[in-house]
């Protein structure tokens, strides 16, 4: 029987589907998701037999319709500081995975569940998404991250127009300002996805996951500082049995065995 209550993870050919599965509240973020996405993240989809994470939202309105408006409405100053601090330590957990992360969105991406999926490395929409950060029209400012995340992602103005308006805006709007990957339809949602882990995972896994890191942190630095940290990176990739595999297949015109070591 599954540890979880609200989570599923479904894992087939290296890929786990992780599904935010509370559809009657458009599967709504309250404090045992979060409890749950924090040991799913820390313990299960750490093992060996998962080398890519697809997260979706269960049913056909919502990836996830924000945090739990109803508790919410119940917190104080006190607990909301540390729910933040919380929340900011499992996105950081999501953002720094060594595996692929790509948000499958299937729906209502709102508020926290905007920010969660600001989080992931990818982001797939289907046509029926929609995106937006209300908390504003509830008397909040975004919470997860979104004040920082979606500006270093779609530029400020565009972040502050979402931000401040608290409108939602359609798929083919976030794909054009870059708040997604790309749009596909409702039924191609999860098999592109796939189609996108298996990509990715056919490249060597030690490259995939210094790559994920370089680009992570050195968004942070400047640009000396962070093509410095690039090189280091480059040296430690030099370093792997991957490489030498990699670079020999080539030569001898065969697809690498990587190893992941
Ligand atoms: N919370 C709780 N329940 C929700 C919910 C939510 N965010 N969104 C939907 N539901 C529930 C509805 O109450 C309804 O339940 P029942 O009334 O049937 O019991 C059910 O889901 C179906 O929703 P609707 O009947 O409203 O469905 P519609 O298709 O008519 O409308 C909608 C869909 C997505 C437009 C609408 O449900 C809606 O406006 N939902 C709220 C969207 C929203 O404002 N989300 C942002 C919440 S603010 C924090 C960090 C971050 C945050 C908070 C704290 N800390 C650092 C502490 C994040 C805040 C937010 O996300």
């Amino acid at each position: 029987m599954s540890e979880f209550k609200i989570l599923k993870i479904e894992v087939e050919n290296q890929i786990a589907l992780l599904t935010i599965s509370q559809p009657k509240v458009l599967n709504a973020l309250n404090e045992t998701t979060m409890e749950e996405l924090e040991s799913a993240f820390c313990n299960r989809l750490k093992e060996a037999d998962v080398g890519a994470i697809i997260l979706t939202g269960a049913g056909e309105k919502a990836f996830v319709a924000g945090a739990d408006i109803k508790e919410l409405a119940q917190l104080n100053p006190l607990d909301a500081r540390l729910k933040a601090l919380r929340g900011h330590a499992l996105l950081e957990v999501i953002e720094g995975f060594p595996k692929p992360v790509i948000a499958a969105i299937n729906g209502y991406c709102l508020g926290g569940g905007c920010e969660l999926a600001l989080a992931c490395h990818l982001r797939i929409a289907s046509e029926n998404a929609q995106f937006g950060l209300p908390e504003v029209k509830l008397g909040l400012i975004p919470g997860y991250g979104g004040t920082q995340r979606l500006p270093r992602l779609v530029g400020k103005g565009r972040a502050m127009e979402m931000i401040l308006s608290g409108e939602s805006i359609s798929a083919q709007e976030a794909a054009r300002i870059g708040l997604v990957n790309r749009v596909v339809s409702r039924e191609n949602l999860i098999p592109k996805c796939r189609e996108l882990a298996e990509r990715i995972l056919r490249n060597a896994p030690l490259a995939v996951r210094y790559s994920i890191e370089a680009v992570n942190t050195g968004l942070e630095m400047s640009l000396q500082e962070a093509t410095r940290l690039e090189a280091s990176f480059f040296g430690l990739s030099c370093a792997t049995e991957d490489m030498r595999e990699g670079t020999r297949a080539f030569t001898e015109k065969r697809k690498p065995q990587f190893k992941g070591r």
